[in-house]
């Protein structure tokens, strides 16, 4: 018992140390998705990514629930919405960055369950200079534009 004790005790004065050594790290706040219209599979993520003191960038993400998931632009060509991949973004330090319905947003294809609204799902943000973040982000109502919009 008394051995125990003493490791698990080593262990909690461990963590304060391995959390300061994690920097920089990038905050993802207000993560939403809107419910695919119909039997759609694939449906687009919308947050925002804050840098701390160090500039970073957004390289990749993943989610279980879709076969893919990119980074995606709209766009208007001569009047026409569309999409294009997008290969990374840049977090400039201290700013924050808003993926937002007609620019920049996750695109989910392919999608393997149901992402009915009120339900959410996990989705992990890979940046370059910070460890991976993951988020539960809540599926909204399909015509949705945000949070703060009664979903
Ligand atoms: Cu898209």
């Amino acid at each position: 018992m008394i051995g125990r004790r003493t490791v698990l005790l080593a262990a909690a004065a461990l963590l304060p140390a391995a959390a300061a050594a994690q920097a920089p790290q990038v905050q993802v706040a207000q993560p939403w998705a809107r419910a695919p219209a119909g039997a759609g599979r694939s449906t687009a993520v919308y947050l925002s990514l804050r840098a701390g003191g160090t500039a970073d960038r957004l390289i990749g993400v993943a989610t279980p629930v879709a076969g893919m998931a990119m980074l995606h632009e709209s766009f208007q060509d001569h009047g026409i919405a569309r999409m294009r991949m997008v290969e990374g973004l840049d977090l400039p330090a201290g700013m924050t960055v808003t993926l937002k319905p007609g620019g920049l947003h996750i695109m989910l294809t392919g999608l393997k369950q149901q992402l009915a609204r009120g339900g959410s799902f996990p989705l992990t943000l890979h940046f370059a200079n910070s460890p991976p973040v993951t988020v539960t982000v809540p599926v909204l109502a399909p015509g949705a534009s945000g949070p703060q919009t009664p979903g």
